[in-house]
């Protein structure tokens, strides 16, 4: 391929990250100044979290069974939202509830699912915006328990089942959107406008409450994932904020509350330019909605999620992947065949994942448009690179290569020497070569994984001087 073919794919990779850009939370640079100082003990509880780096999420509820359709009629969209997407009257739609019999439903398995996928977390709805508990909740009878044939609490066996096999668990709780509740945000066609809507009446009698039953009813809570925090001023957030932190002080809390968490939140599927000291999360969907749709069967591949995920794990963040079980209680087993795929590949390169640092050096990124093009959004336009990325860890730097080279790669500049290089899966030694001051490797044809070559290269000192 040519340079000026190569370029253009960049080109149009870097256009489709920029058009899918999803207002759920406010671009990441802009969040950064607000949290300056450090405090220790955000940092402690946060050490997991910075190991983990890869999570599974979970988007499951009603909106399972209709699937992306109501009525005969295809409601496009994400398919949790279908209620709102079609306007579905709160009376209707609670009738899924006594269609809703997972009997293939099976903790242990979703839990091996993600750790056969290298997963380290999992995060499931227990409440998404529909307002149905996927808990037994003594707050609201809408939840799987007490309005569902099924009657087991789906959340409980998760809480067992992780408990069981050392995986953390988190809880999504849509604090602020509750479709089924009069004064929940978001539901204007059954109630009224949000402006009209005695919002902390909902808070009082259904949403402090059913959080305060997830941090207390099901065991260590690894994190609350909040959500869309519409009419959330910062003392109503704050109420939350005190609820898990007096209950479970080790919990954290994600960027979307409506006020400070533990770490932010990029939007969906949003995977910033560039590295970042604060913790940080990427929500991804695997396909294109959360919530199962019969119609979404356009996988992300293996060797995309291993891209995404070094990627992200090279700028500094966590990947949280979503999966969306079917109303029987089975994930698509085309999405569990890309997510054990990619974990093939991290059981082999995960060194150059778990706990690894950001890249020390940057330039891998891309460049900014050289001609001062714009995106459409009329920032200047990057062009990304996606040839490979480089994690870090005490006197070790990970190269993981995507894009066969045709050329030595060239080591960013760097004050510390290098001992050795070698390939990560089989150990065998990588020549370095040093040419007018610049260090470089070359990399045999054809590459070792076409889904990302890890050349590890062991430096002096700890880290990378500059
Ligand atoms: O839980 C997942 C989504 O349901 C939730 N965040 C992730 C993690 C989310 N909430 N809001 N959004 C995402 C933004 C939603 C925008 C849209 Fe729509 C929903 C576009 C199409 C459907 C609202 C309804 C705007 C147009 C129709």
């Amino acid at each position: 391929m040519s340079a000026s073919h190569r370029r253009a794919r960049r080109l149009t990779r870097s256009l489709l990250a920029c058009a899918c850009l999803c207002a759920a939370a406010a671009p990441l640079a802009a969040r950064q100044s607000a949290h300056a100082s450090p405090d220790p003990a955000k940092e402690a509880r946060l050490a997991w979290f910075r190991e983990a780096k890869y999570g599974l999420f979970i988007h499951w509820g009603l909106y399972a069974i209709p699937a992306g359709e109501w009525k005969g009629a295809r409601i496009p969209g994400i398919g949790e939202w279908i209620m709102h997407r079609a306007r579905i009257p709160v009376r209707e739609y609670e009738e899924l509830a006594s269609r809703f019999n997972p009997i293939k439903f099976d903790a242990d398995a979703w839990v091996q699912l993600a750790q056969d996928a290298g997963m380290k977390y999992i995060v499931i709805t227990s409440k998404h915006h529909d307002g149905f508990a996927l808990f037994g909740s003594k707050v609201s009878r809408y939840n799987v328990v007490d309005a569902t044939p099924f009657r087991r609490d789906i959340v409980k066996e998760l809480a067992e089942a992780c408990a069981k096999r050392g995986m953390r668990l988190g809880f999504y709780y849509s604090q602020a959107q509750d479709w089924h509740e009069p004064n929940g945000a978001g539901n204007d066609w059954d109630f009224k406008p949000n402006a009209e809507k005695d919002f902390d009446q909902y808070l009082r009698d259904k949403a402090y409450p059913q959080v305060r039953e997830l941090l207390t009813g099901y065991g260590p809570v690894a994190l609350v994932w909040f959500d869309t925090p519409q009419l959330m001023t910062s003392e109503r957030a704050r109420r939350f904020t005190e609820l898990v932190r007096s209950l479970q002080p080790d919990t954290l809390i994600d960027g979307r509350l409506g006020a400070e968490g533990d770490y932010i939140s990029t939007g969906d599927n949003i995977i910033p330019g560039e590295k970042q000291t604060e913790a940080w999360e990427t929500p991804a969907t695997i396909n294109h909605t959360w919530g199962y749709r019969k119609d979404d069967v356009d996988w992300k591949n293996p060797g995309e999620i291993v891209f995404k995920l070094v990627d992200i794990v090279s700028k500094g963040g966590n990947y949280l992947l979503n999966v969306g079980p079917m109303a029987d209680g089975v994930i698509p087993q085309a999405s569990q065949d890309v997510l054990r795929a990619a974990g093939q590949w991290l059981r082999i390169n995960g060194e150059a994942v778990y706990g690894a640092w950001p890249t020390p050096f940057g330039e891998e990124f891309g460049e900014a448009s050289a001609k001062g093009a714009k995106d459409l959004r009329g920032s200047p336009l990057f062009l990304s690179w996606n040839d490979y990325r480089v994690t870090a860890k005490p006197g070790k730097l990970y190269f993981t290569i995507f894009v066969e080279p045709r050329v030595p790669v060239e080591l960013p500049p760097m004050k510390n020497a290098v001992k050795r290089a070698y390939f990560l899966a089989n150990g065998l030694p990588v020549a370095i070569a040093e040419k007018d001051g610049r260090q470089s490797f070359t990399v045999p044809r054809p590459i070792l994984d076409p889904m990302g070559t890890v050349i590890v290269v062991e430096i002096e000192g700890e880290r990378v001087a500059r």
